[in-house]
């Protein structure tokens, strides 16, 4: 897997990072080695620099310094020393004391690569006060340099300020910090709502072995329902002794619930609907305040209204002609518009494909199966600029990217014609916070690739089926470029992401196209009705392979997508029911996996490996047994697909909410350039509805390896910004959401 990189190079406006205590500095102990050289200036300020713009010197025993106004970046006004030597692995105490006058400026500080690409290894940004204060922080260094530096970026502000800095220290060979994340009370239930006829089912952690007595309150207290609690034993996913509680024979409706077992008492919960119609809506929503090429309107997303991104328009170097890497193709291409990514400004066609595929099949799923109500996801419903145009608003929102998706494509003329570009983003990676408008980086797009041409050839190949009765022209369009995409991949079956192309955005790398070629023909076949897209998808060795794996699918694994809709859509496809089969049998897998787990998630990874973004995964697995309960109709699948909604929701060993806004808890620190509040108080949350990527026992990110080294399963997880590995926002991640809040909602009776 690809270490990402962060650069230093960007700004910070505001804010105590959680990490950040007002203490004293601790005195060396006999093994602690002091990397700083002259910390506590005295009598000189070497071997410290400045940035010119700043009229540093010694006052008091202190570096102070006057800060120009009227800099852009954080970074434009600095003090800093480099050539400091880190151990990978080895334990740090930074700490400084610092004041700033005014009150109230904010200084980052960072441990760093000291040049290009400026790899940021840990950071704070507190908020200074005119009488001073001690910062102190342990963290975890991911690397072995002796390139590092320590720098204090102060630039950024409107007016002349006076920064004073003293007792710098990053102490070497200290123990490392345990991180004791607050997990609340021991009974885990969804936080949101129950569904009134469907499950229920909550999680107790414990020390007893025996079984114990649960009651179910309701908002005043008063128990509706009890019983026995089912011990459970020692829970791999997070090494607790857990035992589970199912209330399901409940029926009631309310609001502020709580459940009680052990002398604890759960976070409260509803029993109802409501909450699922918003958050159905809600996860949709996402999509607009993550678009590219168009300003976002305050009036439809109060608190989130910005300039638009990447159109051209300084600093950005914009997104109207942007040529290929150095070497590559001899044209430019414009790319304005989709969605980025995530929490960095790149687009890129593999993802926004799988994102794209499973927002037009949550729109496709309510047209065909019985529970579905297309209705609530119709004109009007997801207030974007396009509401009122007769078109139901998912699919307006969904062709916002698929119109990027087929600007990627290569024209006709050119090397390669037919095929998509893999991605486009920036030279180097930014730091953060950095509104999409402000990104100066060059762009560029990066060599085409099979995976991405086939992303293209689905997604345009299904768009043309339902845009259809809304838009004739468009669907012709989508599916001559799918035809065309389909056409070039066939002749170019192997054209992979380089793994190493991951300095400025993401590589998503993948070496196998078998998946996409599945996905792709099933899509074709679906619209087309042709007998050579059926023989491929026939012929495909994946067509009667077990795809239903713990891991799901996602933007590297799409057979499940081709399969799913192959079972769903009417076809005259040979062997239908089979495929139809297929698709029960592996959801009877992830109830297999669900029925193992105490916290009820359908995902048991081997090893208790979670993996990048394991929500999505969980979701996604959610969405086969959804498919099933589609197909089958059998109430198993379906309270399978809504129990693992109660994970996600706050059923989990965290007793935390992935969905930002949903839950009396719930994760709103996500990694993201724009909603960055945690760094910029001036900068809103994520919005209502974004799903955190999860637990992830890779821990790629300096942030999480320092806080959650040694992490098991669950706990794998840190809702704090620095932490993209564990906690960024993703469009395919959000889609997953969605197509489950959108199944939970269809299922409620009122
Ligand atoms: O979601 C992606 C995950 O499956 C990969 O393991 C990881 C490393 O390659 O990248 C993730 O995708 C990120 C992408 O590379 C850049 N934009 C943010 C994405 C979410 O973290």
């Amino acid at each position: 897997m690809k270490r990402r990189r962060r650069t230093t190079l960007l700004c910070a406006t505001a804010l105590l990072a959680a990490a950040l205590t007002a203490l004293p500095a601790a005195p060396a102990g006999a093994d602690e080695v002091e990397q700083v050289k002259n910390g506590g200036f005295d009598g000189t300020s070497a071997p410290w620099w400045t940035t010119g713009n700043l009229t540093a010197g010694l006052s008091d025993g202190r570096l102070c310094a006057d800060v120009p106004g009227g800099t852009a970046n954080r970074w434009d006004a600095a003090v800093g020393q480099n050539d400091i030597a880190l151990a990978k692995g080895e334990s740090y105490r930074f700490s400084f004391s610092a004041s700033g006058a005014p009150e109230g400026h904010v200084v980052r500080a960072v441990v760093g690569l000291a040049v290009e690409p400026y790899d940021t290894w840990y950071e704070v940004s507190p908020q200074l006060g005119v009488s001073g204060n001690t910062y102190s922080s342990t963290f975890t260094s991911p690397v072995d340099t002796d390139r590092a530096q320590v720098a204090f970026q102060v630039g950024g502000a409107a007016q002349t300020w006076r920064f004073c800095l003293d007792d710098v220290s990053l102490l070497g060979g200290v123990p490392p910090e345990k991180y004791e994340p607050d997990t609340g009370p021991r009974v885990r239930v969804n936080q949101v709502a129950y569904l009134p006829h469907g499950p229920k089912n909550a999680t107790l952690v414990t020390e007893a072995t025996r079984k114990l007595p649960w009651q179910l309150k309701n908002a005043s207290g008063t128990t509706v329902a009890h019983g026995w609690t089912t011990p459970r034993g020692t829970d791999a996913s997070s090494g607790q002794n857990v035992h589970s509680v199912d209330f399901g024979a409940y029926r009631g409706r309310g609001t502020g619930f709580t459940l009680v077992a052990d002398g604890e008492t759960s976070r409260p919960f509803d029993i109802g609907t409501a909450a699922y119609e918003h958050l159905r809506l809600d996860s949709l929503k996402y999509y607009y305040t993550q678009r590219s090429g168009i300003a976002i309107r305050d009036d439809l997303r109060p608190g989130y209204g910005r300039p638009a991104g990447h159109v051209d328009v300084a600093p950005n170097r914009g997104d109207g002609h942007v040529p290929c890497q150095p070497g590559g193709c001899a044209y430019t291409l414009d790319v304005t518009g989709g969605w980025y990514d995530a929490g960095d400004h790149g687009k890129y066609v593999v993802n926004g494909g799988i994102a794209t595929w499973e927002l037009l099949s949550t729109y496709e799923r309510a047209l065909l199966a019985r529970t579905g109500k297309p209705g609530r996801l119709g004109d009007g419903t997801l207030a974007i600029p396009e509401s009122g145009n007769k078109v139901p608003d998912v699919l307006d929102e969904a062709r916002w990217e698929l119109e990027f998706l087929l600007r990627m494509q290569v024209p006709d003329g050119q090397p390669l014609a037919g095929m998509a570009h893999h991605k486009i983003h920036d030279a180097q990676w930014t730091g953060l916070p950095l509104l999409p408008g402000d990104d100066p980086q060059p762009r560029e797009l990066h060599p085409p690739t099979t995976q991405a041409t086939l992303n293209l050839a689905a997604t345009a190949a299904q768009a043309a089926r339902l845009y259809r009765p809304y838009d004739r022209a468009f669907a012709d369009r989508a599916l001559t470029a799918a035809r065309k995409a389909w056409t070039a991949a066939r002749a170019h079956p192997a054209v992979y992401a380089d793994p190493d192309d991951g300095v400025g955005g993401g590589a998503y790398p993948d070496d196998d196209a078998t998946d996409e070629f599945y996905w792709a023909a099933a899509e074709l076949y679906l619209t087309t009705g042709e007998k050579q897209f059926a023989d491929f998808v026939l012929g495909s060795p994946l067509h009667t392979a077990d795809i239903f794996g713990s891991r799901g699918f996602d933007w590297g694994h799409t057979a499940v997508a081709g399969r799913l809709d192959l079972a769903l859509v009417p076809s005259r496809l040979p062997g239908r029911d089979a495929v139809r089969r297929s698709v029960v049998e592996g959801a009877d897998k992830h109830l297999a996996a669900l029925d193992s787990q105490p916290y009820g998630m359908p995902y048991a990874p081997e090893d208790t490996l979670y993996d990048w973004g394991s929500n999505h995964q969980i979701l996604n697995n959610a969405v086969v047994l959804a498919t099933a309960y589609d197909l089958a109709g059998a109430a198993r699948y379906r309270d399978g697909a809504l129990q693992s909604m109660d994970y996600v929701l706050g059923r989990n060993a965290l007793n935390i909410s992935y969905v930002t806004g949903y839950g009396e808890v719930s994760s709103h620190h996500q990694h993201s350039r724009w909603y960055a509040r945690e760094l910029d108080p001036n900068l809103p949350d994520p919005p209502k509805g974004t799903l955190a990527g999860g637990p992830n026992s890779g821990i790629q990110d300096p942030y999480a390896q320092s806080r959650l080294q040694g992490c098991v399963g669950q706990f794998c997880y840190i809702d704090d910004i620095q932490s993209w590995s564990t906690n960024e926002t993703a469009i395919n991640w959000n889609a997953a959401l969605a197509r489950m809040a959108s199944f939970a909602a269809d299922q409620g009776r009122d």
